[in-house]
């Protein structure tokens, strides 16, 4: 068939190489793009008029002929056809179609007309590759804050492709990433939390225009900065504990798992960090641990633990008011976790309802201390027994304190001080006399004890009132007491007391402290601060 069809070419090319050299010379012809393995046509110039006959050639070191409107001359290939009797449709473009062709029309005179076909392939797979730090299981990729991340992406084309990348953040335009990248590699440099988005890779075929792109979530985790902390609060309304654990400044939140300590049995594993725990599962002394673990953090997680014990009371077991004044009695709480609850109740007819702040009775609280003054003291109301009650999901103690109210005493703290003070350097000058002169002092200490100074009562009050005023009946020892470096003014008053006779004797050097313990002493045989786990109870003298 070819044979027939290619006998006039020798002629026909002669007069066509002359004319396609002044042709390329004018340097007309369109250019047309062609789809890689897609079918293209080729226009015979671009005129509306009928067309006379057409024939076409291809264009290489030599003219080739490949279809005519002349039907006695078969097509050189079957991809080539003649579409409106003009134009040259060519089948499945492979490479080697890229070329020039020229179309012969002849009419009244030949015009030829040149096609400059280019061949475009792709852009074929993009392929991605970002080294993050790892991938969730639905493949979104995650990068810890501050690593930094490779970004590659490579896709072939014909022509050579560009390759960009384009980034998009939460609620921020696509924007160009990097806008000086003539590579389609880069690296981003400690990683934050507004690099977190969609990073595109677009492989854009210069000469088609075709696009083709890989679109990667990229997340940015970040442990959170500090330690956890876990506390224990017991739930209101119940007597169930509930745990806590707080990790926070991380993304995402972290997950949170309860173990009893030692044995590390599991309580619980969740994303809210809280256990609830009943009574029944609690014992003093027990110690839980929460383990904080982030997909970025440290492997073995981060933990904090609480030891839960029931509370211990602390108080005066008793105090004294006088009549008509304040007295402020104090509850001191120590090793209760988590904290207890401190109610103040009163041991008379209502013995099970707390006392409430109200114009009798003040009621504050410092963390685990609390303490209830009593106003304007009335013998009748206030004397009697006050319980301090503390609770927590570990128990509940009390301790009882009495309250005694008495009449106030007549002298102020001013003239005690002033005659504490006189005393004072009187014992001071009398010991140091008899220290110096013992025989002499004993004729002095004669002649003092002759005068009558007897109802001269020494008091060491005024600050403390509930230890000064105290002192007259109390402040009794056995005279004879060496080892005291107390300095003592002696004083010739005798006082029955239990059936015995005492010498009163005062204490005057001021140590109030001192005194104080000796007078619990003398009181009872308690001379402790009555805790929780005294059981006994304190009796006034
Ligand atoms: C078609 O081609 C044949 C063979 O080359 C030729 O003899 C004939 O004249 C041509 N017809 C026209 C109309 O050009
Ligand atoms: C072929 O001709 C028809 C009618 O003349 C026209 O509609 C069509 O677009 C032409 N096709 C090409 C490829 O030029
Ligand atoms: C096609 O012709 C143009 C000039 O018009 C030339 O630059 C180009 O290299 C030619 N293409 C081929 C494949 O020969
Ligand atoms: C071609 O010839 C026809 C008559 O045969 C004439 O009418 C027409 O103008 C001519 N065209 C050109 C471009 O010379
Ligand atoms: C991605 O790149 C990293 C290093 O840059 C390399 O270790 C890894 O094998 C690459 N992954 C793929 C799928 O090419
Ligand atoms: C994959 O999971 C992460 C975390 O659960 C989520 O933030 C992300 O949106 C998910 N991505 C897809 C594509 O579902
Ligand atoms: C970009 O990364 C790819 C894949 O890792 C590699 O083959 C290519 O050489 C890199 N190009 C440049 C310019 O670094
Ligand atoms: C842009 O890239 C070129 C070559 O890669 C480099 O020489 C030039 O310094 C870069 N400019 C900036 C502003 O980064
Ligand atoms: C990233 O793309 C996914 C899927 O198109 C979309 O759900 C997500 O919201 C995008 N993320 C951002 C930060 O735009
Ligand atoms: C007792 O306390 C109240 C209230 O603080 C105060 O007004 C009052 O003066 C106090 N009474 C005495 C005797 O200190
Ligand atoms: C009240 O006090 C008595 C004895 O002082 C004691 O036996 C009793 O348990 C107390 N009651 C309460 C509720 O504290
Ligand atoms: C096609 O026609 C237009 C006007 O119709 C003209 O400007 C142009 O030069 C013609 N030739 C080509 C190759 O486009």
């Amino acid at each position: 068939m070819a044979a027939g069809g290619r006998a006039p070419e020798p002629r026909v090319l002669i007069c066509l190489g002359a004319l396609l050299a002044r042709w390329v010379a004018a340097g007309s012809g369109a250019v047309v793009i062609g789809e890689l393995h897609e079918d293209i046509t080729l226009p015979c110039g671009n005129i509306s008029r009928p067309r006379g006959p057409v024939t076409w050639y291809r264009i290489d070191s030599e003219p080739i002929f490949l279809v005519s409107s002349n039907a006695s001359l078969p097509p050189r290939e079957p991809r080539f056809s003649l579409l409106n009797t003009s134009a040259l449709h060519i089948g499945m473009l492979s490479l080697q179609d890229e070329g020039n062709y020229t179309c012969q029309e002849t009419l009244n005179e030949t015009q030829w007309f040149r096609v400059w076909l280019q061949v475009a392939g792709g852009p074929y797979e993009v392929v991605v590759n970002i080294s993050a730090t790892g991938t969730l299981p639905n493949g979104t990729l995650y990068a810890a804050r501050g690593s930094h991340v490779d970004f590659t992406c490579s896709s072939s084309a014909r022509p050579p492709p560009v390759v960009e990348w384009w980034f998009q953040g939460l609620n921020s335009r696509e924007e160009y990433f990097g806008d000086n990248l003539t590579v389609s590699n880069f690296t981003l440099f400690l990683m934050s939390p507004n690099l977190q988005g969609n990073y595109t890779c677009l492989a854009k075929n210069t000469r088609s225009g075709r696009q083709r792109k890989v679109t990667t979530e990229l997340l940015v985790y970040s442990a959170p900065p500090s330690a956890p902390h876990c506390w224990a609060e017991t739930s209101s309304g119940s007597s169930a504990l509930q745990l806590t654990c707080r990790w926070d400044g991380g993304y995402p939140d972290p997950d949170y798992l309860w173990t009893e300590e030692p044995e590390g049995l599991i309580l619980g594993k969740s994303k809210l960090g809280v256990e609830v725990l009943n009574q029944s599962e609690l014992s003093d002394g027990k110690k839980f641990k929460c383990v904080g673990s982030h997909i970025v953090g440290p492997q073995s997680g981060a933990s904090c633990v609480i030891q839960i014990s029931s509370p211990s009371l602390l108080s005066d077991p008793m105090r004294t008011c006088f009549l008509g004044g304040n007295v402020t009695l104090t509850c001191q709480v120590s090793g209760a976790y988590p904290p207890a609850e401190i109610l103040w109740l009163r041991n008379l007819t209502q013995p099970k309802v707390p006392i409430q702040s109200n114009s009798r009775y003040l009621i504050t609280q410092d963390g685990q201390s609390s303490t209830l003054t009593i106003l304007n003291c009335s013998q009748d109301l206030d004397e009697g027994y006050y319980v301090c009650r503390a609770e927590n999901a570990m128990g509940v103690r009390e301790v009882d304190i009495w309250l005694s109210v008495k009449e106030p005493l007549n002298i102020g703290g001013i003239v005690g001080t002033i005659v504490s003070l006189l005393l004072l350097g009187l014992a001071v000058i009398s010991g140091l006399t008899l220290y110096y002169s013992p025989m002499f002092c004993w004729k002095v200490g004669n002649t003092f004890r002759g005068q009558d100074i007897g109802d001269v009562m020494v008091l060491v009050d005024s600050e403390e009132e509930e230890e000064g005023e105290e002192e007259e009946d109390a402040v009794e020892e056995e005279e004879e007491e060496e080892e005291e470096e107390n300095v003592r003014a002696e004083l010739p008053k005798e006082v029955h007391q239990h059936g015995h006779i005492h010498r009163v004797t005062a204490l005057v050097n001021g140590n109030l402290e001192q005194m104080g313990n000796g007078l619990q002493d003398l009181q009872d045989d308690s001379s402790e601060p009555q805790s929780d786990l005294v059981q006994e109870e304190e009796r006034p003298v």
